[in-house]
């Protein structure tokens, strides 16, 4: 057994693990990173697009946004169709100027990786946590094999940023745990393509057939996706019966647009709203799809794990510039209060764009809650004040002031 020692263990390589790492690093907090998967497979995992400003700034704070500020497009819109008639949401005159910027997960992820190599902190890849030890003491631990030897990592604190399916979560004893979940009778079938956009702005499309998502990488690579049943295979799913769907989804001038090209990547991701409360016990802490997870029609799951990263950064740079331990106890309350706004977004945004159908759901027939969905939606898009209520969120809500949280708690 080999016995390493650090500040801060961090559970998973994906973007909050690396950018929470990036972050301690810049200010002197060693922190190792231990992940499961190999660093390919986690840059093949094509997932988020859609940045707020905040996370964009966090980047920028650890030193690693100079491809994201020369790369990442700015969007100052998005649009709705519905049945074909497209509103756009002007999300920079609806909030004073805020925007958000497109800039897939994959590219984030790699540029991390390198300012993490660049800096020189270590990171344990394919090296699976076994097991959270002592997380109720002052010396907790992080078990994991690395090729072939046992690895006993001691810490003063864990950052499980190990996605839904980790370890970490279910390190915490299930009494002391609530967790609330919503899942969804539809997936999202995704397919990248390189082939030119069908619109600079992303286009989120309700139709009968059901929901579609126009959106891109970059002016020459799109990506698109289509709700689809959750028993659907993505074997069953050719390009071109893809393509053909897509376009029956599309407002007429896209589909008029849109240009077929072979898939790079096509996947299927069931839907669901998932909340772990707290999000803390011991010196154990959740950041991230570790402790919620959102339906990806509000574009907030990553964003709402780097706001995460943003409480638990700050607290641990209290903790270790002003020796105050105690402050750490306000992380759980103060990352769920933005985590539930960011849920409550993403689960009326999936249910105002997306077809129930017949089956039963929220306490009534599907086909009931999209006529209230159809209402909610024609209203919101109809004033000038429902824009701003979807582009303030779609920005995404300020950080909370650190001083001022623990100032009030
Ligand atoms: P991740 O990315 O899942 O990373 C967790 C990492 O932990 C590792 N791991 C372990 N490592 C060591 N030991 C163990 N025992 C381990 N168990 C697990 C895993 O291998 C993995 O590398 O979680 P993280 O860092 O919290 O990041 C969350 C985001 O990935 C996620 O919220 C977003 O991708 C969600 N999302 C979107 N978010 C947005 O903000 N904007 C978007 O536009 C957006 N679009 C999307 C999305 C998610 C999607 N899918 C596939 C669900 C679109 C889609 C289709
Ligand atoms: C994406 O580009 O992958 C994307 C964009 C917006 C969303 C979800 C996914 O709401």
């Amino acid at each position: 057994m080999k016995t390493l020692n650090t500040q801060v263990a961090i559970v998973g390589a994906g973007p909050a693990g690396l950018l929470l790492g990036q972050l301690l690093a810049r200010r002197g907090i060693d922190n190792v990173i231990v992940e499961r998967a190999s660093g390919d497979y986690v840059l093949g995992r094509i997932r988020a697009g859609i940045l707020e400003q905040g996370f964009v700034e966090l980047v920028r704070e650890a030193g690693a946004a100079s491809r994201l500020d020369s790369e990442g497009e700015v969007h100052e819109g998005f649009n709705i169709s519905v049945n074909g008639k497209q509103e756009r949401i002007d999300i920079a005159r609806c909030t004073g100027g805020s925007t958000v910027v497109c800039y897939g997960q994959v590219e984030i992820t790699r540029d991390l990786m390198e300012a993490r190599s660049a800096a020189g902190f270590e990171t344990f890849y394919e090296s699976a946590v076994t097991e959270i030890r002592s997380v109720e003491s002052n010396k907790p631990s992080v078990m994991f094999q690395h090729e072939g030897e046992d690895y006993e990592l001691n810490c003063d604190y864990v950052a499980g940023c190990d996605g839904f399916h980790g370890i970490a979560r279910q390190t915490i004893p299930a009494e002391k745990r609530t967790e609330h979940e919503r899942t969804y009778p539809f997936g999202w079938l995704g397919l990248l393509s390189e082939t030119e956009p069908v619109s600079h702005e992303i286009v989120y499309c309700k139709s009968e057939r059901g929901f579609a998502l126009a959106s891109k990488r970059s002016s020459t690579r799109s990506r698109y996706y289509l709700q689809v049943p959750l028993a659907e295979k993505v074997e069953d799913w050719s390009d071109d019966r893809f393509w053909s769907e897509l376009k029956k989804r599309l407002p007429l001038a896209c589909a008029e647009r849109l240009q077929m090209g072979p898939s790079l990547e096509k996947s299927i991701a069931p839907l669901r709203s998932f909340v772990c409360e707290p999000m803390q016990y011991g010196n154990l802490f959740l950041v991230g799809d570790a402790a919620h997870i959102v339906p990806p029609t509000g574009a907030k799951g990553l964003n709402l794990a780097a706001s995460d990263v943003a409480t638990l950064y700050r607290l641990l740079v209290r903790r270790y510039s002003k020796d105050d331990a105690k402050c750490l106890a306000h992380y759980s309350e103060i990352a769920l209060r933005r985590v539930w706004h960011g849920e409550r977004f993403s689960w009326w945004m999936t249910n105002m764009l997306h077809q129930f159908g017949d089956v039963d759901v929220q306490g009534m027939n599907g086909s009931t809650l999209s006529r209230f969905m159809d209402s909610e939606l024609s209203y919101y898009l109809g004033s000038e004040a429902g824009h701003r209520v979807m582009a303030e969120q779609y920005v995404g809500l300020p950080y909370e002031d650190i001083d001022c949280a623990l100032g009030a708690a």
